[in-house]
Parts: C-alpha cells; structure tokens; sequence
C-alpha cells in the first residue's frame, strides 16, 4: 500500500476519536512518521482544546523523539491552520519543529486559513503534499465542510415508521414505533450533533426531553418551531438542563451559540424568523451564523416533508417496524438516493443521501 495512504488512514482513524466533542471544530488527526515508524501521534480532542499537530508534537517530545523531526512526515487531516484562535498557529509550530514533509488530505475552507497554511509551510522549504484520502476527510468532516460550503447546517432527517407507513397515531399521540436498540442508536446520533430539531405538534403531544440517554454523550442544542409562541413553559424542552431555541416570528433574544453547549449555563432563547415561503431556509442561515454545523430533524410529518420539499437536508435515516397500527399520520415519502440498508432486531434501517 502507499506509505501516504497507510499514515493518511491512521490520522483519519485518530480524527474519529473527537466525534461529538470538537464542533463546530473539524475533527482532526495527525501522525508523525520517521522511517516507516510512527513516532508521535494525536488529534483534536476538544473544543477550544489543542489541534492535532499540537498533540502529535507534544506526544514525539514525550517518546523521546525530538531529535527525529527533521526527517519526519506529519500526516494530518487537515491543512494545519495558519491563525490564531483559541491556540496558536500550527503551521508556524511545524515549521519550528523543522519537519521534513508534511502530507494533507483536505484543505481548511475557513476563511482564516484557506490556503494559507499550506503557503506557510511551503514558503520556508518543506515538501507539501495535498488531497491524500480526500474523500474520505470531506466524508468525515462533512458537517464541517457543509457549513463552510452551503452556509448552512448539514441536515439529517430521521423518523420511524410502521409497516404500514405511519409515524404516528390518528389524533398526534405517540407510538412506540422502533425497538429498544433502535432507540439506543438514535441517541448516540443525538451525541453527535449540535442540535436537534422538532415542530410544535411533536412538543406538545410527545413533550419530548431531545437530551442523550442510553448513551455516553454531549445533549444537542434543542430548536423547537413555535411560530407564534404557543408552547406551555411547563414542556420538559424548557427545563433548562440544555439549551433549547424557541423559532418563532416574533420574539429574538441573545443567541445562544454552540459553544455554550460545552458549559453550565443553559436557557432558552429564541430566533425570530420572517413569516413566509422561505422560513426554513431563513432560519437554517440564522442557525448557521450561532455556530450550529448540524441538525437531526426528529419530527413530526409536517416538518419533515417541509425539510424535504424544500430540498434543504442531506441525509435520511428511516426505520420500518413490523409493527402495524391500521391508521394515523402517513409518515414522509423519502428522496434522494438509498445508500444502504440494515436490520437492527425487529427494524429495517435505511440511508438516504440527497443526490
Ligand atoms: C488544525 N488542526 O486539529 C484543527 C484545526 O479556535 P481554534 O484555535 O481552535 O481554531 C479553530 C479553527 O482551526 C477551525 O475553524 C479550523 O479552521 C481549524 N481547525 N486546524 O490545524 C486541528 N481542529
Ligand atoms: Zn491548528
């Protein structure tokens, strides 16, 4: 295999480990290579926290490697920022380390860096290589490159239904539709957004608590669609054990931003949107400018099928049950292309991508 590749796979593979810890940050790998061997290695573990490099570097002074680096390939992920933000540069810290090569799979589409990085390490002599695996880095940072690219947060679209097509009962009350580990993966994809989106019917009839249980985890940011602010406080979304944001079209309170889900103090503040054809859109770019890269939309009907009439979404995943109920609310036709399938006990899972 090449030796590219094979380093290239092993950063990759670091970068996962950040998952649901590191938004709206990329997730990141790095190894540093000498002589086929790996001597230093790390990744983005937190938000706000040391990038990749820094840990990698940090980890060959700690093998006692230093006296490597100037024969050394960094691999990373992604092209190593050229800013300071909440840390310091890390082009600047491998061009200090005097690394001979450093190999890249994607470029940073933040506007900070784009490019700049690469120019950096370039400009004092060191062999750049770029778009090793690029693929597969835009795959695993797509919420972050889909927030750069399209201004708005990646849109995931997930529902259950029964065999015989309905996401719920005839008057809006709640079903137990998937079985007991469709539920435990439905909350570790909970953990690995920012946010997590339902409409006003699903708040009030399902009073839902939109946090992660039965998996170890970050609670996304709750954005309920309350257009004319109708929801009782006594709902469990306004509890304030994580932050919930009230889209409506008449109240705007100081926006909550990502970060704060890293803290303790929650609240619930709201987005006002204007009334009309362009709602979701408009309010995807305010929920892009707080900070949030993505969002799984759990419900109910109406809100779905709006995400997917509005060609706004990037991804579903469905569930079909065996269960059948005879009658109640039709669940949404999916769109896009069907990627793949698989059978979680009783429940069919499928996966959607919009083409
Ligand atoms: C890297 N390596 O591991 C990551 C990078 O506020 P900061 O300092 O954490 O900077 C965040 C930005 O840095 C982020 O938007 C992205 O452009 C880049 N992330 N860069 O060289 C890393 N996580
Ligand atoms: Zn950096």
């Amino acid at each position: 295999m090449n030796e590219d590749i094979k380093w290239m796979q092993r950063a990759l593979l670091l970068a996962e480990y950040g998952r649901g810890s590191v938004s709206p940050n990329p997730m990141v790998g790095c190894v540093i290579v000498h002589n086929d061997e790996i001597i230093g290695e790390g990744w983005h573990r937190q938000y706000g926290g040391p990038h990749a490099e820094v840990r990698a570097v940090e980890d060959v002074i700690k093998r006692n490697n230093e006296h490597l680096f100037s024969e050394a390939t960094a691999y990373v992920t992604l092209e190593p920022c050229s800013h300071t933000g909440k840390t310091p540069p890390c082009a600047d810290l491998l061009v200090s380390k005097n690394v001979k090569k450093v190999v890249i799979c994607n470029g940073d589409p933040n506007p900070l860096v784009f490019g700049r990085g690469i120019s950096l390490l370039q400009s004092v002599g060191i062999e750049v290589v770029c778009d090793v695996l690029a693929d597969e880095g835009l795959k695993l940072n797509k919420r972050f490159f889909t927030s750069f690219i399209k201004k708005r947060p990646y849109i995931i679209l997930k529902w259950a239904e029964t065999a015989d097509g309905f996401i719920g009962g005839k008057n809006g009350e709640p079903i137990q539709i998937s079985g007991e580990f469709s539920g435990m993966r439905v909350h570790k994809w909970r953990s690995e957004e920012d946010a997590i989106l339902v409409g006003y019917n699903t708040a009030l009839n399902d009073d839902p608590k939109l946090n992660v249980r039965n998996w170890e985890g970050r609670n996304p940011v709750r954005i309920v669609l309350d257009r004319n602010l109708q929801l009782p406080d006594s709902l469990n979304l306004f509890d304030n054990v994580q932050p919930t944001i009230v889209v409506n079209y008449n109240k705007e309170t100081v926006p909550v931003t990502v970060p704060e889900r890293y803290s303790e103090n929650f609240s619930t503040s709201f987005l006002k949107i204007n009334e009309g054809e362009n709602e979701i859109e408009e309010m995807l770019y305010q929920l892009h400018k707080r900070g949030i890269q993505s969002i799984i939309v759990e419900g109910g009907a109406k809100v779905l099928s709006s995400f997917l009439d509005s060609g706004l979404w990037d991804e579903i995943r469905r569930c079909q049950s065996l269960k059948t109920i005879g009658s109640g609310i039709k669940a949404p036709l999916p769109k896009g292309i069907l990627t793949g399938s698989e059978k979680v006990q009783d429940d069919l899972w499928s996966y959607y991508l919009n083409a």
